[in-house]
């Protein structure tokens, strides 16, 4: 497979956001080294264990800062574990629907910012999130210069050793 830059998804080079839900299922998968997708069910996501961030701030260089969100939803560390239980990986890359993503590194989850951990939200404000406000999104509370890690309609998310 070539790595063309200019789509690579973990790379984006716009900052221009998508606000148009992406078509497809909503579908969410885990990919373990070495396996192929798994799919994870909504419902088994809402089960694990769930962080409460308070104070959340989307900031878009285009349409100017939203907030504040509480999301809530399991850590990423947390839904990996659930998963796979040895340390055999270093990084995660979180792909959304319609081909943006981020990549996060194990060392980011094993010592969290004191903003907050990395979680999957599936809540906000205490309400499910709708699909287009992103069913399941990656919040990076350390983030706060241009939403880039604030990933939504995430889709799969693969473990790379
Ligand atoms: N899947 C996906 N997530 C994304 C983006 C995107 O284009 N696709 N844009 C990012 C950027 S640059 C911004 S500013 C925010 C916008 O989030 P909002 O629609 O909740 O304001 O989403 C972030 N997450
Ligand atoms: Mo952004």
């Amino acid at each position: 497979m070539s790595h063309d830059a200019a789509h690579d998804p973990l790379r984006p080079h716009a900052h221009d956001p998508n606000l148009v839900t992406p078509p497809g299922d909503g579908r969410f998968e885990i990919v373990l080294p070495g396996r192929g997708p798994q799919t994870i069910q909504i419902a088994a996501l809402r089960a694990l264990p769930t962080v409460r961030l308070e104070n959340c701030y989307i900031v878009s260089t285009g349409h100017g800062t939203s907030g504040p969100f509480t999301f809530e939803g399991p850590t990423l560390l947390a839904l990996i574990r659930a998963h796979l239980p040895d340390d055999e990986w270093t990084q995660v890359e979180v792909i959304s629907a319609d081909g943006f993503g981020n990549r996060v590194t194990a060392r980011e989850l094993l010592n969290p910012d004191p903003a907050g951990p990395i979680a999957l939200a599936h809540t906000l404000d205490g309400a499910p999130l709708r699909r287009d406000q992103g069913l399941v999104r990656l919040i990076v509370p350390s983030e706060r210069d241009d939403a880039l890690r604030q990933v939504k309609w995430v889709g799969r998310i693969r473990l790379r050793r």
